[in-house]
Parts: structure tokens; C-alpha cells; sequence
């Protein structure tokens, strides 16, 4: 597991390598920017079983047929590894939005989660559509200027996007 530190340190040692200048201006540029980044932690953590049950909900409402009868999430038992599982992923995205890499996100969570769902039988291309309505309900509790210190979080909003990305492209 990396963060966007330990990553060019060990990036730069196998090559042999000292850091170049270039990489250290922009994990300069990270800690200058770091109480963005930890806002949005503190803000999607604090909102998390919301952004869960809402994406559920929406999830359920456009594909019924997951919560008929034979649906993979029919029973309680079902429906609560699907909410636990939306809110693993979640959890996973933050560490990713904090350490500032994905590696966490990719090693702890999404290796072999594929692989998972298809002996499980759980839809893959479901969990990806929950997952994308993870993503916009989290990116609209970031990029909301109530009561936050104004400033461009577009770089950090498409970063957060792109853990969210690699977590349904990992399943679709
Ligand atoms: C991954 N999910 C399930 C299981 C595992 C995971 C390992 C099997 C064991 C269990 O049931 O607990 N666990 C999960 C994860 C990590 C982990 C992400 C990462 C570290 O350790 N069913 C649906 C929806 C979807 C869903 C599309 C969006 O219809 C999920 C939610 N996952 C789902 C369901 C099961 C499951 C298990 C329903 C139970 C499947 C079954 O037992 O038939």
C-alpha cells in the first residue's frame, strides 16, 4: 500500500534514482493543497451511510428485478452484504481520496472482486451502476459551498472521480 509519497520514493529506488525536482514540486503542491483534500474525507466519510442508502435506493428503483423474487439482492440477508458491500467500496475510495493513491483502493478491495462476483453470481454491471451513483452524490457533497472556505477543487473532484471509476470499471 502507497501514498502519494511512499509511491515516488519507491518509484524513485528502483530506479536508483534521487527525487527529481518535478516530483517534489508537486507533492509540494499536495501538501500546500492537503486541507482540500482532507475536507473531502471528513465530508464524504460523515456523510457515508447517506450516499449508501440513497445510491441503493436508486439502484433498486431503475433495476427491480435485483429485489424480486431470484433477484441477487432478494432477502434480507442479500440486501444487507449488497449495503455492506457499496459501503466497503465507499470506505475504500476514501483512503484512496486521503492517501492520494489508489493502491489501497486496488490492493484491499478491488483485486479479484470480479472474480468474486462471478462465482457469487452478484451482477458486476450493477454494483458498477451503484457505484456511479456513489460517485455523483459524493462529488455533489464536495463541490457544495455551503458553509466551506471557497476555492478550485476541480483537480481533487476528478481525482476523487477517477477511484470511483476504477471501482466500477473493476466490476462492470
Ligand atoms: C465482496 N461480497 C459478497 C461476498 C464477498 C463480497 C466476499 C461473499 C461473502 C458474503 O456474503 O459476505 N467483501 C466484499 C468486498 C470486500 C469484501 C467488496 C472488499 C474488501 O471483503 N447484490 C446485488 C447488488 C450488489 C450485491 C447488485 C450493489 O444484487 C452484492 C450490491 N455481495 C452482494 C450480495 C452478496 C454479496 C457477497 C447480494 C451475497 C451473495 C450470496 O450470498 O448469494
Amino acid at each position: 500500500m502507497f501514498d502519494a509519497f511512499t509511491k515516488v520514493v519507491s518509484q524513485a529506488d528502483t530506479r536508483g534514482e534521487l527525487l527529481s525536482a518535478g516530483q517534489i514540486d508537486a507533492l509540494n503542491q499536495l501538501v500546500a493543497e492537503s486541507s482540500k483534500r482532507l475536507d473531502a474525507v471528513n465530508r464524504i466519510t460523515g456523510s457515508a451511510s447517506t450516499i449508501v442508502a440513497n445510491a441503493a435506493r436508486s439502484l433498486f428503483d431503475e433495476q427491480a428485478q435485483l429485489i424480486a423474487p431470484g433477484g441477487n439482492a432478494y432477502t434480507h440477508r442479500r440486501m444487507a452484504a449488497c449495503l455492506r458491500d457499496m459501503e466497503i467500496i465507499l470506505r475504500y475510495v476514501t483512503y484512496a481520496v486521503f492517501a492520494g493513491d489508489a493502491s489501497v483502493l486496488d490492493d484491499r478491495c478491488l483485486n479479484g472482486l470480479r472474480e468474486t462476483y462471478l462465482a457469487l453470481g452478484v451482477p458486476g454491471a450493477s454494483v458498477a451502476v451503484g457505484v456511479g451513483k456513489m460517485k455523483d452524490a459524493a462529488l455533489a457533497i464536495v463541490n457544495d459551498p455551503a458553509g466551506i472556505t471557497p476555492g478550485d477543487c476541480s483537480a481533487l473532484a476528478s481525482e476523487i472521480a477517477s477511484y470511483f471509476d476504477r471501482a466500477a470499471a473493476a466490476v462492470a
